[in-house]
């Protein structure tokens, strides 16, 4: 018999706008960064270089954003599926193109609100209360081309604004949001969350940093908004998080992995649930060059917006050698780091380990003692459609199995965790490739990598099980 969890647990699943959405030109919605990434592997290389180009080659590339899934003028049907699964909760992300097409413009538009407003109503009638992510790698493509992105102050008044405009349209609707997507993964990709690829190398650390300090007093900002316009509401961050493993009992790599830890995983925690900067990062600083422009109050701002809760990303720890070679790496993980001898990886190079989202919730909670929620887990894997239309997707459901057996673990270990929003529970877009092929779905979507496709829904296997764990709240694995 598997664990029970506490009641009124938070079962549910997790995507973002720009990754199923289509419609991108519909509604009055402006272009944004998702709108100018191509598909296929050469998408992961254009983000990780600098000096990333942002007009759009329509002969060239295939750009999967710009249909998604047809979520836009399908969302009736996706919901209803969700509700036939028990979701309590649904993580989706607002568009702020679709709000503010160009960023900076004084006026919202009125056909993007009323968009979220027929989605939020249509979740409330399935009884399934949404969780928002207010930006998750949607920057509008004018404030990228016109501003620098979050490299420029001014984005905080863009931002100060999109936030009092969905607070106030959405105060009886939405409880749940949470501010930034996976924060803290600017450093090393900034293009997906800060907007802007690195001018060179050499400047990617003091420009990502300087990014970050931006989103740090606009996250606080909305914080401090959301509680006064919506009593109650609980507003997160929203962290990657893959706990530091050292490769071995050396000194030297366990203070190296302990390093990384520190100004990866606890940095933007730091400043977010703590409201001050973390005393290691000065030398961090000081080594690496960095200088951050921090103006006049706003390190008021920040100790003042302090977030209600962490929700964070889990697919994979990571595993750190001070000296490593090349052979050593862990290939196709974005975040780094040297192979684990003791794990498999997906198919994508995504080490798998249950065992380390246990470790990664004791260590948050030990840190922060705030309530957790795990906003994204899951397996991207390539489904195969048997000709009775079954899909088989057993891998999955194994995978999930064995990180909801984790969180078991780590409730009785004690950590307070809230919720569980598998990441993909319709099969989507993905974010690092731009492939569809790359599934994490319970909901099989007929779309390819070519864009081809009817776009048809179909349940697989990890449907039923998912419906199952959700309706006996964990018990049943
Ligand atoms: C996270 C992002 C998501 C997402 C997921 C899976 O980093 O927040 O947007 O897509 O990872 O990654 P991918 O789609 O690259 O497999």
């Amino acid at each position: 018999m598997n664990r029970k969890f506490p009641e009124g647990f938070l079962w549910g699943g997790a995507t973002a706008a720009n990754q199923l959405e289509g419609a991108y030109q519909e509604g009055g919605k402006g272009l944004n960064l998702a709108d100018v990434l191509p598909g296929g592997k050469v998408r992961l290389e254009l983000l990780m270089k600098p000096g990333f180009n942002y007009e759009i080659d329509q002969d060239k590339y295939h750009y999967p954003n710009h249909e998604g899934i047809d979520f836009y003028h399908r969302y009736k049907e996706d919901i209803a599926l969700f509700a036939e699964m028990g979701f309590k909760v649904f993580r989706l992300s607002i568009a702020w193109s679709r709000i503010f097409p160009r960023g900076d413009e004084e006026t919202p538009n009125e056909e993007g609100l009323a968009f979220y407003d027929r989605v939020f109503d249509e979740l409330h009638k399935h009884g399934i209360e949404p969780v928002v992510t207010i930006s998750h790698y949607e920057t509008p493509l004018h404030l990228i081309k016109e501003y620098g992105a979050w490299k420029n102050r001014k984005l905080i008044g863009f931002f100060e604004r999109y936030v009092r405009t969905i607070f106030d349209r959405y105060k009886n609707k939405v409880k749940y949001w949470m501010t930034f997507n996976e924060i803290n993964g600017a450093t090393h990709f900034p293009l997906f969350g800060l907007g802007f690829s690195a001018s060179s190398e050499e400047a990617r650390l003091q420009e990502s940093f300087q990014g970050l300090h931006h989103q740090f007093v606009a996250s606080a900002l909305a914080v401090k908004i959301g509680h006064e316009i919506i009593p109650g509401s609980q507003i997160g961050c929203m962290l990657v998080y893959a706990p530091v493993y050292a490769y071995d009992s050396n000194p030297e790599n366990v203070m190296y992995a302990l390093k990384e830890e520190q100004i990866f995983n606890y940095y933007c925690g730091d400043v977010q649930v703590r409201g001050e900067y973390p005393a290691f990062a000065k030398r961090y600083f000081k080594e690496n060059g960095i200088k951050l422009d921090i103006q006049e109050g706003d390190l008021e701002i920040i100790k003042e917006g302090t977030v209600d809760y962490i929700g964070f990303s889990y697919y994979m720890s990571r595993t750190e050698k001070k000296e490593k070679t090349n052979e050593e790496n862990a290939s196709g993980n974005i975040i780094g780091g040297v192979k684990n001898p003791f794990l498999k990886a997906s198919d994508w190079g995504w080490e798998i380990d249950p065992e380390g989202l246990r470790i990664s919730l004791n260590k948050l909670y030990d840190r922060y003692q705030v309530p957790l929620f795990i906003v994204e887990n899951g397996l991207g894997a390539k489904d195969k459609v048997e000709e009775d239309g079954s899909i088989n997707d057993d891998y999955r459901i194994d995978y999930l199995r064995d990180h909801i057996k984790a969180m078991g673990e780590a409730i009785e270990d004690g950590v307070n965790l809230i919720g569980y929003t598998p990441w993909g529970c319709i099969d989507l877009v993905s974010a690092s490739t731009g492939e569809m092929s790359k599934r994490y779905g319970f909901i099989y979507v007929d779309r390819h990598d070519d864009g081809s496709g009817t776009l048809e829904r179909s349940r697989k296997k990890s449907f039923y099980w998912y419906k199952d764990v959700i309706a006996t709240n964990g018990e049943q694995l």
